[in-house]
Protein backbone atom coordinates (compact mmCIF):
# COMPACT_ATOMS: atom_id res chain seq x y z
CA UNK A 1 0.00 0.00 0.00
CA UNK A 2 1.23 3.57 -0.54
CA UNK A 3 -0.46 7.07 -0.04
CA UNK A 4 -2.15 8.10 -2.99
CA UNK A 5 -0.40 11.92 -2.90
CA UNK A 6 2.77 10.86 -3.66
CA UNK A 7 2.56 7.36 -4.68
CA UNK A 8 6.36 7.17 -5.90
CA UNK A 9 7.62 8.51 -2.51
CA UNK A 10 5.41 6.28 -0.04
CA UNK A 11 6.00 3.26 -2.35
CA UNK A 12 8.56 0.79 -0.95
CA UNK A 13 10.98 0.48 -3.51
CA UNK A 14 13.03 -2.91 -2.84
CA UNK A 15 9.43 -4.32 -2.47
CA UNK A 16 9.08 -5.18 -6.45
CA UNK A 17 12.65 -7.29 -5.80
CA UNK A 18 11.95 -8.99 -2.57
CA UNK A 19 8.72 -10.12 -3.41
CA UNK A 20 9.46 -11.06 -7.40
CA UNK A 21 7.97 -13.83 -8.79
CA UNK A 22 4.48 -13.18 -6.44
CA UNK A 23 1.35 -11.74 -7.54
CA UNK A 24 0.91 -8.23 -6.34
CA UNK A 25 -1.46 -5.48 -5.63
CA UNK A 26 -0.86 -1.97 -5.44
CA UNK A 27 -3.10 -0.07 -3.07
CA UNK A 28 -2.57 4.06 -3.62
CA UNK A 29 -4.91 4.83 -0.06
CA UNK A 30 -6.59 8.29 0.57
CA UNK A 31 -7.44 9.15 -3.07
CA UNK A 32 -10.16 11.12 -1.34
CA UNK A 33 -6.95 13.46 -0.20
CA UNK A 34 -5.30 13.61 -3.62
CA UNK A 35 -6.25 15.71 -6.25
CA UNK A 36 -8.32 13.24 -8.97
CA UNK A 37 -6.97 13.91 -12.34
CA UNK A 38 -3.39 13.53 -10.87
CA UNK A 39 -4.26 9.95 -9.63
CA UNK A 40 -5.93 9.36 -13.01
CA UNK A 41 -2.46 10.33 -14.88
CA UNK A 42 -0.78 8.45 -12.04
CA UNK A 43 -2.87 5.28 -12.10
CA UNK A 44 -2.30 4.94 -15.99
CA UNK A 45 1.58 5.43 -15.88
CA UNK A 46 1.81 2.48 -13.35
CA UNK A 47 -0.73 0.33 -15.07
CA UNK A 48 1.37 1.26 -18.43
CA UNK A 49 4.88 -0.30 -15.89
CA UNK A 50 2.59 -3.74 -15.55
CA UNK A 51 1.80 -2.82 -12.18
CA UNK A 52 -1.69 -4.07 -10.71
CA UNK A 53 -2.68 -0.96 -8.93
CA UNK A 54 -5.94 0.59 -7.36
CA UNK A 55 -6.72 3.95 -6.03
CA UNK A 56 -8.95 3.99 -2.95
CA UNK A 57 -10.58 6.07 0.21
CA UNK A 58 -10.67 3.27 2.93
CA UNK A 59 -13.41 5.23 4.50
CA UNK A 60 -15.81 4.20 1.80
CA UNK A 61 -18.00 1.18 1.87
CA UNK A 62 -18.81 0.76 -1.48
CA UNK A 63 -14.86 1.48 -2.41
CA UNK A 64 -13.95 -0.96 -0.22
CA UNK A 65 -16.53 -4.08 -0.78
CA UNK A 66 -15.15 -3.31 -5.20
CA UNK A 67 -11.85 -4.33 -3.86
CA UNK A 68 -12.43 -7.29 -1.62
CA UNK A 69 -14.63 -8.31 -4.06
CA UNK A 70 -12.02 -8.57 -6.24
CA UNK A 71 -8.94 -9.60 -4.35
CA UNK A 72 -11.80 -12.93 -3.34
CA UNK A 73 -12.40 -13.19 -6.59
CA UNK A 74 -8.42 -13.14 -6.89
CA UNK A 75 -7.71 -15.86 -4.79
CA UNK A 76 -10.45 -18.26 -5.55
CA UNK A 77 -9.21 -18.76 -8.91
CA UNK A 78 -5.99 -20.07 -7.19
CA UNK A 79 -5.30 -23.91 -6.59
CA UNK A 80 -4.59 -23.24 -3.05
CA UNK A 81 -6.70 -23.81 0.05
CA UNK A 82 -5.51 -21.64 1.79
CA UNK A 83 -4.16 -18.07 0.05
CA UNK A 84 -1.94 -16.19 2.19
CA UNK A 85 -1.93 -12.39 1.53
CA UNK A 86 1.13 -9.85 3.01
CA UNK A 87 -0.18 -5.90 3.83
CA UNK A 88 2.66 -3.99 3.58
CA UNK A 89 3.90 -0.77 3.19
CA UNK A 90 5.34 2.28 5.09
CA UNK A 91 3.41 3.23 8.19
CA UNK A 92 -0.04 5.15 8.17
CA UNK A 93 -1.01 4.06 5.12
CA UNK A 94 -3.83 2.01 6.27
CA UNK A 95 -2.58 -1.38 6.27
CA UNK A 96 -4.48 -2.36 10.01
CA UNK A 97 -7.84 -0.45 9.06
CA UNK A 98 -8.47 -1.83 6.14
CA UNK A 99 -7.80 -5.79 7.66
CA UNK A 100 -10.22 -4.92 10.46
CA UNK A 101 -12.80 -3.48 7.40
CA UNK A 102 -12.71 -6.96 5.87
CA UNK A 103 -13.06 -8.35 9.21
CA UNK A 104 -15.69 -6.21 10.19
CA UNK A 105 -14.45 -5.53 13.56
CA UNK A 106 -11.56 -3.75 15.41
CA UNK A 107 -9.19 -6.50 15.46
CA UNK A 108 -6.40 -4.87 15.24
CA UNK A 109 -4.89 -1.41 16.69
CA UNK A 110 -5.15 1.76 14.34
CA UNK A 111 -4.47 5.50 14.77
CA UNK A 112 -3.98 8.24 12.30
CA UNK A 113 -0.15 8.48 13.01
CA UNK A 114 2.66 6.52 12.37
CA UNK A 115 3.67 3.47 14.12
CA UNK A 116 0.65 1.38 15.68
CA UNK A 117 1.52 -1.67 14.66
CA UNK A 118 4.26 -3.11 16.20
CA UNK A 119 4.66 -6.92 15.27
CA UNK A 120 3.64 -8.99 12.44
CA UNK A 121 -0.02 -10.07 13.25
CA UNK A 122 -1.55 -13.29 11.13
CA UNK A 123 -5.58 -12.83 10.85
CA UNK A 124 -8.05 -15.20 9.22
CA UNK A 125 -10.29 -13.07 7.29
CA UNK A 126 -12.80 -15.67 5.27
CA UNK A 127 -12.13 -19.44 5.73
CA UNK A 128 -10.16 -19.27 2.34
CA UNK A 129 -7.80 -16.28 2.90
CA UNK A 130 -5.28 -14.89 5.76
CA UNK A 131 -3.74 -11.99 6.21
CA UNK A 132 -0.41 -11.15 7.30
CA UNK A 133 -0.43 -7.40 8.92
CA UNK A 134 2.86 -5.80 9.45
CA UNK A 135 4.33 -2.86 10.98
CA UNK A 136 5.07 -0.05 8.49
CA UNK A 137 8.71 0.39 7.41
CA UNK A 138 11.19 2.95 5.70
CA UNK A 139 13.71 2.16 3.36
CA UNK A 140 16.93 2.45 5.37
CA UNK A 141 17.65 6.37 4.67
CA UNK A 142 15.10 8.69 2.63
CA UNK A 143 16.64 9.72 -1.03
CA UNK A 144 16.08 13.40 -0.54
CA UNK A 145 15.21 16.52 1.60
CA UNK A 146 12.46 16.96 -0.79
CA UNK A 147 11.00 12.80 0.18
CA UNK A 148 11.61 13.51 3.95
CA UNK A 149 9.53 16.84 3.60
CA UNK A 150 7.02 14.70 1.74
CA UNK A 151 6.73 11.72 4.41
CA UNK A 152 6.45 14.24 7.17
CA UNK A 153 4.08 16.45 5.37
CA UNK A 154 1.62 13.37 4.98
CA UNK A 155 2.45 12.22 8.61
CA UNK A 156 4.38 9.18 7.82
CA UNK A 157 7.35 9.79 9.61
CA UNK A 158 7.51 9.79 13.25
CA UNK A 159 7.27 13.86 14.57
CA UNK A 160 10.80 13.27 15.83
CA UNK A 161 12.72 12.95 12.75
CA UNK A 162 11.29 16.16 11.43
CA UNK A 163 11.03 19.98 12.03
CA UNK A 164 7.22 20.98 11.59
CA UNK A 165 7.72 24.49 11.18
CA UNK A 166 10.93 23.30 8.26
CA UNK A 167 8.14 20.98 6.77
CA UNK A 168 5.09 23.15 6.80
CA UNK A 169 7.93 26.22 5.42
CA UNK A 170 7.94 23.94 2.83
CA UNK A 171 4.97 22.50 1.87
CA UNK A 172 3.13 26.71 1.59
CA UNK A 173 6.59 27.41 -0.46
CA UNK A 174 5.65 24.11 -2.67
CA UNK A 175 1.81 24.75 -3.10
CA UNK A 176 1.68 28.63 -2.97
CA UNK A 177 1.83 28.68 -6.98
CA UNK A 178 -1.92 26.81 -7.18
CA UNK A 179 -4.37 29.30 -6.80
CA UNK A 180 -7.01 26.98 -5.18
CA UNK A 181 -4.60 26.51 -2.58
CA UNK A 182 -3.59 29.51 -1.65
CA UNK A 183 -7.46 30.90 -1.81
CA UNK A 184 -8.23 28.03 1.17
CA UNK A 185 -5.66 28.96 2.83
CA UNK A 186 -5.83 32.33 2.91
CA UNK A 187 -9.47 32.08 3.66
CA UNK A 188 -8.90 29.93 6.52
CA UNK A 189 -6.21 32.01 8.17
CA UNK A 190 -7.99 35.20 7.65
CA UNK A 191 -5.30 36.83 5.58
CA UNK A 192 -6.66 39.26 2.56
CA UNK A 193 -6.07 37.95 -0.96
CA UNK A 194 -5.11 41.90 -1.19
CA UNK A 195 -2.42 41.08 1.37
CA UNK A 196 1.29 41.13 0.26
CA UNK A 197 2.12 37.36 1.14
CA UNK A 198 5.92 36.77 0.53
CA UNK A 199 6.50 33.70 -1.48
CA UNK A 200 10.00 33.03 0.56
CA UNK A 201 8.83 30.44 3.23
CA UNK A 202 9.46 31.33 6.63
CA UNK A 203 7.97 35.02 6.49
CA UNK A 204 4.86 33.37 4.94
CA UNK A 205 4.15 31.27 7.99
CA UNK A 206 4.57 34.42 10.09
CA UNK A 207 2.05 36.13 7.74
CA UNK A 208 -0.19 33.31 8.89
CA UNK A 209 0.06 33.22 12.43
CA UNK A 210 -0.34 36.69 12.48
CA UNK A 211 -3.69 36.45 10.45
CA UNK A 212 -5.26 33.69 12.82
CA UNK A 213 -3.75 36.04 15.82
CA UNK A 214 -1.36 33.47 16.60
CA UNK A 215 1.57 35.28 18.77
CA UNK A 216 4.06 34.98 21.36
CA UNK A 217 4.77 37.12 24.29
CA UNK A 218 6.20 40.24 23.06
CA UNK A 219 4.17 39.92 20.05
CA UNK A 220 6.02 38.01 17.82
CA UNK A 221 4.50 35.26 15.69
CA UNK A 222 3.72 32.18 16.53
CA UNK A 223 5.40 30.27 13.71
CA UNK A 224 5.69 26.76 15.73
CA UNK A 225 1.74 26.74 16.59
CA UNK A 226 0.78 28.35 13.26
CA UNK A 227 3.01 25.01 11.75
CA UNK A 228 1.76 22.85 13.65
CA UNK A 229 -1.87 23.79 12.85
CA UNK A 230 -0.85 23.74 9.45
CA UNK A 231 0.20 20.56 9.00
CA UNK A 232 -2.94 19.10 10.78
CA UNK A 233 -5.26 20.65 8.14
CA UNK A 234 -3.09 19.59 5.32
CA UNK A 235 -3.82 15.95 6.51
CA UNK A 236 -7.24 16.58 7.16
CA UNK A 237 -7.85 17.44 3.75
CA UNK A 238 -8.28 21.16 4.59
CA UNK A 239 -5.96 22.69 1.90
CA UNK A 240 -8.53 20.86 -0.90
CA UNK A 241 -7.17 17.64 -2.41
CA UNK A 242 -3.70 18.26 -3.01
CA UNK A 243 -0.79 15.81 -4.78
CA UNK A 244 2.49 16.19 -4.00
CA UNK A 245 4.37 14.42 -6.77
CA UNK A 246 3.44 14.21 -10.47
CA UNK A 247 3.74 10.54 -12.56
CA UNK A 248 6.55 10.35 -15.46
CA UNK A 249 5.63 11.74 -18.64
CA UNK A 250 4.09 8.48 -20.69
CA UNK A 251 6.02 6.94 -22.58
CA UNK A 252 6.01 7.03 -26.54
CA UNK A 253 5.46 3.78 -27.00
CA UNK A 254 1.46 4.13 -25.62
N1 LIG B 1 -9.18 10.02 4.64
C1 LIG B 1 -8.69 8.79 4.62
N2 LIG B 1 -8.15 8.27 5.74
C2 LIG B 1 -7.64 7.03 5.68
C3 LIG B 1 -7.64 6.27 4.49
N3 LIG B 1 -7.04 5.09 4.73
C4 LIG B 1 -6.67 5.11 6.03
N4 LIG B 1 -7.05 6.27 6.61
C5 LIG B 1 -6.81 6.65 8.01
O1 LIG B 1 -5.50 6.30 8.29
C6 LIG B 1 -5.40 5.80 9.60
C7 LIG B 1 -4.18 4.93 9.72
O2 LIG B 1 -4.46 3.63 9.41
P1 LIG B 1 -3.68 2.38 10.03
O3 LIG B 1 -4.43 1.22 9.50
O4 LIG B 1 -3.45 2.46 11.49
O5 LIG B 1 -2.26 2.52 9.28
P2 LIG B 1 -1.12 1.42 9.15
O6 LIG B 1 -0.70 1.39 7.72
O7 LIG B 1 -1.56 0.14 9.76
O8 LIG B 1 0.06 2.11 10.00
P3 LIG B 1 1.25 1.42 10.87
O9 LIG B 1 0.63 0.41 11.77
O10 LIG B 1 1.84 2.59 11.59
O11 LIG B 1 2.22 0.84 9.89
C8 LIG B 1 -6.74 5.12 9.84
O12 LIG B 1 -7.06 5.21 11.19
C9 LIG B 1 -7.71 5.90 9.00
O13 LIG B 1 -8.36 6.86 9.81
C10 LIG B 1 -8.25 6.84 3.31
O14 LIG B 1 -8.30 6.24 2.23
N5 LIG B 1 -8.74 8.10 3.44
MG1 LIG C 1 -0.92 -0.91 11.37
Amino acid sequence: MADARAPFTTRHQRLAQLVAGRPRFLLLTRSDLADPLVTQAWLRALTQQGEKVVAICLMDAQERRVLLNRLEEFTHALPSRLVRLVVTGLPNVGKSFLINQWLGRRRLATANRPGVTTAPTWVRVTPHIAVLDTPGVFEPSPRSAKSLYILAALGILPPERYEEEEVAAWLLHTLWQQERVRQLVRERWHVPATQQVEAVALPQLESLAVGRRLLRAGGRPDTARAARQLLTEFRQGLWGRVTLEMPPAPSSAD
